[in-house]
This record gives structure tokens, C-alpha cells and sequence, in this order.
């Protein structure tokens, strides 16, 4: 494609095909768009974030997509999720409100190692691609190596395990990079870390029963963002927090975010609950973006009204 028009939103595309949307879309966009590089991954590919802006020094809505390489529909929602921003400023009174206040955050290729190595090898791989010191097994899981109950039940201290957590916490450059661009940042507002497969919207926390301060605003909010991703293909979410919902994990990304005081700390577990799992039909893209785009607008607009 020559442009982001001509880009196929309907077919899942390789890093290289992703990183061309990504210049693609700074380069049609360069008043609302620019591309910053947080850091690099164990194989030395650039963690490339795309910012949406309209002013300086504004607070920020960090997304992020792929963190686990396999969920393949995350990172496909997530290129369509930078089209309809770029589409909708100006035109949606919402939207373009949204991005008078704040600044847009979105990683899409969160965990390029192993993005790359899901094309190439392996389609099924979930981790990093660093090797473990004294372990045949490569990888962390990229999502039990945060500073967040790190190293405690519902994650494992197997190299050769889904949920390795990782020597310590941050170990991983590709959540490092995260850690300094949130605290260097200082004011993000939201953090929506987004996963495949169970249709659920979860939120802290994972490591413990305790529940989080603002457990009910937090629950009153997934209700709305639900209801709104329900209402255009009626498709069904559960919600709560991650531990009474999914299950306990600890190290998460969003338990970590949010005792850095971001409130509206979410996890999306998107389409669809098992039929296909990570292998989800091509066709099934652009419905499932649409439907979480509307789930995500409910996030951003609480967020800018408190
Ligand atoms: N599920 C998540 C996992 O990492 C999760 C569930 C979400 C755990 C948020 C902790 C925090 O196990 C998938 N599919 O990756
Ligand atoms: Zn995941």
C-alpha cells in the first residue's frame, strides 16, 4: 500500500507491514502523529509508540497491543484503533475533545521478538525471545514481570513454563522500556493494556484479593465501557477484577500502573472465548476493533470528565 487508505485493515500483517503503516501514518498525519522510539527490544528492534497530540504538556491514555505476541487480533485492533483516531479528529465532537485535553499513547507492536517470531517460527509463542540463563527455554512473560507481587502465585519461576515471570522485575527491555516512558511521562491518566482471548474487561488486581481503592468506580466504569461494546455487535463480556475473574497473576502490567497512581488501569481480553482462541479469523478484525473502539471512547471520556 502507498498509503494508510489502501492499507487492508482486514487481513493480519507482519512487523515490517506494520512499522510501514506506522511512517505511513506519521508522515500523512504529522500535525497529530509522530512516532517515538521508548527503547529497544532483546533483539534490538525499536519499540516504536505512536503519539496522537494536539497541544504540549498535556496528561496522557497509554494503550498498548501485543504484549503477548500470539493474540494476534490485539495488534491487528490496534493499527485499525491509529486509522480511526486519525479519521474521526475533527469529525467525532467526542474524540476531538478528548484530544484537545490529552495526549494518545499506542504501542502496537508491544513485543516485537516475539511478533516476528510468531510469523516466522512459531505461531503460538506468547513470550519475549531473551534467553534464560541456565535453561534451554527462551523468554519471559511479559505479562508476570512487573513490580506488582512479582514472583508471587499465578506466575512461575520455570523458564520453560507460559508464565515465567523472569529473573526480576523489569528484567525484560520491552517492559523496561514502559516503566521509564510511564514514570518519565509522570501524568498518564489511563493505561489499557490490551490482550486475546475471553472477552473480559478486567482491572486491579491480580496478585491479591485485596481490593483496589477505587474497585467500585472502576467496576461501575467497565459496566459502561461493556454496555457500549455490547451494543453495536451484541457481543458478551464479563468484567471484574483480574483475580475474581480470570484468575490470580501476579507481576501484571496493569496491577503495576496502577499503584504508580494511574485509576484507570484496564485489561481487554478480546474476542472471542475459545472457538478459535488466538487463531481468529481474519474476518473478525475490523468487528472486533469497532466494538472495543466503542468500549475504549467510555474509558477516555471518564477519564477526561474526572
Ligand atoms: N491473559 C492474561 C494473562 O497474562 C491477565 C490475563 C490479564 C493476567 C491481566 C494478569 C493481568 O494470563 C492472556 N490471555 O494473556
Ligand atoms: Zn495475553
Amino acid at each position: 500500500p502507498r498509503s494508510t487508505d489502501d492499507f487492508v485493515y482486514t487481513t493480519y500483517h507482519d512487523l515490517n507491514s506494520i512499522n510501514s503503516f506506522i511512517d505511513m501514518l506519521v508522515a500523512e498525519n504529522s500535525n497529530l502523529v509522530s512516532k517515538i522510539v521508548i527503547g529497544q527490544s532483546y533483539e534490538n528492534r525499536p519499540l516504536n509508540v505512536l503519539k496522537f497530540s494536539t497541544g504540549a504538556n498535556r496528561p496522557g491514555i497509554w494503550i498498548d497491543t501485543g504484549i503477548h505476541s500470539r493474540e494476534w487480533v490485539t495488534q491487528a485492533s490496534g493499527i485499525w484503533f491509529a486509522k480511526k483516531i486519525v479519521t474521526d479528529y475533527g469529525r467525532d465532537p467526542v474524540l476531538t475533545d478528548i484530544l484537545s485535553n490529552y495526549d494518545i499513547f499506542l504501542e502496537i507492536a508491544t513485543n516485537p521478538d516475539g511478533f516476528a517470531y510468531t510469523h516466522s517460527n512459531d505461531r503460538m509463542w506468547r513470550k519475549t525471545r531473551k534467553p534464560n540463563s541456565g535453561s534451554s527455554c527462551v523468554g519471559v512473560d511479559p505479562n508476570r514481570n512487573w513490580d506488582a507481587g512479582f514472583g508471587g502465585a499465578g506466575s512461575s519461576s520455570n523458564p520453560c513454563t507460559e508464565t515465567y515471570r523472569g529473573p526480576s522485575a523489569h528484567s525484560e527491555p520491552e517492559v523496561k522500556a514502559i516503566v521509564d516512558f510511564v514514570k518519565s511521562h509522570g501524568k498518564l491518566k489511563a493505561f489499557v493494556s490490551i490482550h486475546s482471548y475471553s472477552q473480559m474487561l478486567l482491572y486491579p488486581y491480580g496478585y491479591t484479593s485485596t481490593p483496589a481503592k477505587d474497585q467500585a468506580e472502576l467496576h461501575e466504569l467497565a459496566r459502561k465501557a461493556v454496555t457500549a461494546l455490547q451494543s453495536l455487535y451484541n457481543t458478551r463480556y464479563t468484567y471484574g477484577s483480574i483475580i475474581t475473574t480470570i484468575y490470580q497473576a501476579s507481576g501484571g502490567t496493569i496491577d503495576w500502573t496502577y499503584n504508580q497512581g494511574i485509576k484507570y488501569s484496564y485489561t481487554f481480553e478480546l474476542r472471542d472465548t475459545g472457538r478459535y482462541g488466538f487463531l481468529l479469523p481474519a474476518n473478525q478484525i475490523v468487528p472486533t476493533a469497532e466494538e472495543t473502539w466503542l468500549a475504549l471512547m467510555a474509558i477516555m471520556e471518564h477519564t477526561r470528565n474526572n
